[in-house]
């Protein structure tokens, strides 16, 4: 059993796993535009990660009794001028998560919420994963610049990205 507050924050957050996940399904058709067939995979793959943690909060809020609203999805930006700028917006948007993702653990703590609290204990150590990916692919295209090989050769990187679904994740896609 959780509180209205605690279960309205996570039909809250839901949603916004849920925009990321649109966020990132436009930000591959944009790679693909730009004829980066590799960052377009390494997008489609972190859309469907996103799916993932949408129905995680989705099943938990099912589980624990919840009658879900689905919140109007806002449209999301579909212009960028670089994978650079593409990946300096995503980490930005994985900060607003994480820190997103600690309010509910705190709010958890202050409830003594500890169904919660350990529910939420997946997303904040899967948060220093996506920042640290997206922190390394910054670094690596800061230091070729405009090179058009460099960026080919982060390209094909990228492109090696498979989807790997968690452990007892249901299916989103
Ligand atoms: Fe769901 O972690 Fe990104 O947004």
């Amino acid at each position: 059993m959780i509180s209205k507050k605690m279960s309205e924050s996570l039909n809250k957050h839901m949603n916004f796993e849920l925009y990321s996940a649109h966020l990132y399904l436009s930000m591959s058709s944009c790679a693909n535009e730009l004829g980066l067939k590799g960052a377009a995979n390494w997008f489609m793959v972190q859309y469907r990660e996103e799916m993932v943690h949408f129905m995680k909060f989705y099943t938990y809020l099912v589980d624990q009794g919840t009658n879900i609203t689905m919140l109007a999805s806002k449209a999301v930006p579909n212009t960028y001028s670089s994978l650079l700028d593409m990946m300096q917006k995503t980490l930005a948007h994985e900060q607003l998560i994480t820190a997103r993702i600690n309010d509910l653990s705190e709010q958890a703590v202050q409830e003594k919420d500890h169904a919660s609290r350990i529910f939420l204990q997946w997303f904040v150590t899967e948060q220093i994963e996506e920042e640290n990916n997206d922190r390394d692919l910054i670094a690596k295209l800061k230091l070729v610049g405009d090179n058009g090989h460099g960026i080919l050769m982060i390209d094909s990187e990228m492109g090696q990205r498979v989807f790997v679904p968690p452990a007892g994740a249901q299916p989103a896609v």
